[in-house]
């Protein structure tokens, strides 16, 4: 992926009509759409291949099992149109190497340390050491909390070049500010667009927020 703007779609949404206006509308401003259960359970997996003509699909399927089914499922992603995939880093080391290496070209971010209230109560305790997997294993990058924008801090390190995406603005508390001058390299924001009056000018509204940020790290 290329955080160019810094700025993810969550698209969590589940009925097609918005989903598709909402996609349409915001295209220009994000790098990314996230398609994840809600979505999919909603419309069926075809609705992957339909978003992945015009954009960058992240499938946020929290992949989570053995080595072999990790491969099974990302290989579908991938065969639907996913360019890139989110899976979890506590299943170990081989299951997110399974993920990587079934994802070929397509990136693999893995989930270092989890944006809610619950997330401390796990992943803030094991998040250096998943980071430190993700990047054994070759995945694009992670995902950290904009909720705890100085855990966003403690991970950059960790991660060289590779990215950061960070959810939890806006809805969850936090704020794009925060996580890209704590080292986001984009932001994952979901009700705030989807939600909007108007998704078009809430996604432009962040992604000025993002530049801002950026030219002020
Ligand atoms: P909003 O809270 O509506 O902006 O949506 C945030 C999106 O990011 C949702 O799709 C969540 O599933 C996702 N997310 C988190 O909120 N927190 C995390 O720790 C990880 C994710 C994720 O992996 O994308």
């Amino acid at each position: 992926m290329r955080a160019e703007r810094g700025l993810v779609l969550a698209l969590d949404t589940t009925d097609l009509a918005r989903t598709r206006f909402v996609a349409g509308a915001v295209r220009g401003e994000v790098d990314a759409i996230k398609v994840g259960w809600p979505l999919v359970l909603a419309s069926g997996i075809d609705i992957v291949e339909e978003l992945a003509r015009s954009s960058y699909v992240l499938c946020d399927f929290k992949v989570a099992d053995i080595p072999n089914t990790n491969r099974l499922i990302v290989e579908q992603a991938v065969a639907r149109g996913a360019s890139g995939v989110i899976a979890h880093g506590f299943p170990g080391e081989d299951s997110v190497r399974a993920c990587v290496e079934a994802a070929r070209t397509a990136d693999v971010f893995v989930v270092a340390e989890m944006s809610h209230p619950g997330g401390e109560e796990f992943t803030s305790r094991h998040a250096e050491e998943i980071a430190r997997l993700a990047v054994r294993a070759g995945a694009a990058g992670i995902i950290a909390p904009a909720t705890r924008p100085e855990r966003i801090a403690a991970l950059r390190g960790i991660l060289g070049s590779r990215l950061i995406l960070s959810p939890g603005v806006g809805a969850q508390g936090g704020t794009a500010t925060d996580a890209i001058h704590m080292g986001a390299d984009a932001v994952i924001v979901g009700r705030s667009i989807y939600e909007a009056a108007d998704p078009a000018k809430a996604a432009a509204a962040l992604a000025s927020e993002v530049a801002r940020a950026r030219r002020g790290r």
